[in-house]
């Protein structure tokens, strides 16, 4: 079988990637060890949050943007809602840069951000109580994205539109050629003109056997969905949160129709290797008790922890993405390393993925996400 485009990892990027080329009437094959929407990489566990002041660099504010847009058109399409407008708080001390960056990317990029002290955001928020040294940059435009339901509305467009979806398949070996490419999966071999690879944690040993040496390090994740005593924490008044302070970087989620509000820890982890057995939520101490110490300091209506889960983090030395041709083969894209930040931008990622396959042109700044940057 010959296709057009066949992409390996038909997670979060890849799924758009192969949505928007569909689409266009490419013909496409996504290649997946699972069946997506599933467990095992870093989709799961409901939501993500979108937030476009951007704490981590001014220069992913316009690729914020276009996803944000392009959010709403999926929503349109697919017929259901799959972004909640709850905004987002952004707290911190005025010291921490990312709150700065906040700032910075806000003004440059003309956004609406408001900066409340700790004070003002207790009487907006009952539910939090924060020291009088944080304060919070509140972007009302924002919110959370359901992760899940999106990967599976691209899924079904993308077989409408006639892509072919090989699930529960194993890539064993790819062959790149001049012009084109083939990969000999556990039961088959394919051909394309193109490749992409996105695949996530898995996407190190891929690049292995196109003999590229990708710079990734995966880490094993957390989350939690505590209990709250009453209504205080209900999307319709409680926003998407990030915490950056002395403890350490957090993110976290209102209750969406009753789920408790779901928290997880930003950095740290635990560094694994890609095809060990990932251990289950609870195993370390650290699971429990390194959001819930945050949770019951600052969020004093939040009772006990409910459930919690694993997932995998693919993280590049900087933090920033890899989007980038092979130096030697242009034909191949390989986009990965989204270092735990990089969900929100997977519309946006996908259609770039889908306008470097057709070589068309880039609306976007890419330099920061080039692989040279690992190769001097
Ligand atoms: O980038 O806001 C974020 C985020 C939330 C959870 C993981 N990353």
């Amino acid at each position: 079988m010959h296709f057009h485009t066949m992409i390996v990892g038909a997670g979060s990027m890849g799924m758009a990637a192969g949505y928007y080329l569909a689409k266009q009437g490419q013909t496409v094959l996504l290649l997946d060890a699972y069946d997506p929407p599933h467990q095992n990489g870093s989709h799961h566990g409901e939501t993500r949050i979108i937030r476009h002041a951007y704490g981590e660099g001014e220069h992913y504010v316009p690729l914020a943007l276009r996803a944000q847009e392009l959010w709403y058109e999926l929503e349109k399409e697919a017929g259901m809602d799959l972004f909640l407008q709850t905004g987002v708080l952004n707290i911190g001390t005025k010291a921490s840069s990312f709150i700065q960056e906040v700032q910075a990317s806000s003004k440059k990029h003309h956004l609406p951000l408001e900066t409340l002290s700790a004070e003002e955001i207790s009487q907006k928020w009952e539910g939090l109580s924060l020291p009088d040294t944080y304060i919070g940059c509140l972007e009302t435009t924002s919110g959370v994205l359901f992760s899940e339901k999106i990967i599976q509305s691209y899924r079904s467009l993308a077989e409408a539109y006639g892509a072919t979806m090989k699930t529960n398949t194993n890539v064993i070996d790819i062959e790149v050629h001049t012009n084109s490419a083939t990969i000999h999966t556990d039961t088959d071999t394919f051909e394309g003109d193109r490749l992409i690879v996105t695949a996530g944690p898995w996407s190190k040993q891929l690049g292995e056997k196109m003999n590229v040496s990708l710079p990734l390090k995966t880490t094993r994740k957390t989350f939690s969905w505590f209990d709250c005593k009453d209504h205080i924490y209900d999307a319709e008044k409680f926003p998407a949160f990030t915490f950056d302070i002395e403890q350490g970087t957090y993110y976290g989620f209102p209750s969406i129709e009753g789920s408790g509000v779901k928290m997880g820890r930003h950095d740290g982890g635990r560094d694994i290797q890609i095809g060990e057995s990932l251990k289950p939520y609870g195993h370390y101490k650290e699971d429990r008790g390194d959001v819930s110490k945050i949770l019951h300091s600052f969020f004093p209506h939040v009772s006990s922890q409910n459930v919690g889960k694993t997932c995998i983090y693919t993280m590049t030395p900087d933090g920033d993405f890899i989007i980038d041709h092979l130096p030697e083969h242009p034909h191949v894209t390989i986009a990965c390393g989204f270092s735990g930040h990089g969900y929100k931008f997977s519309s946006a990622v996908g259609e770039i993925l889908c306008k470097m396959s057709m070589n068309e042109t880039i609306d976007f700044d890419l330099s920061p996400f080039s692989m040279k940057r690992f190769m001097k």
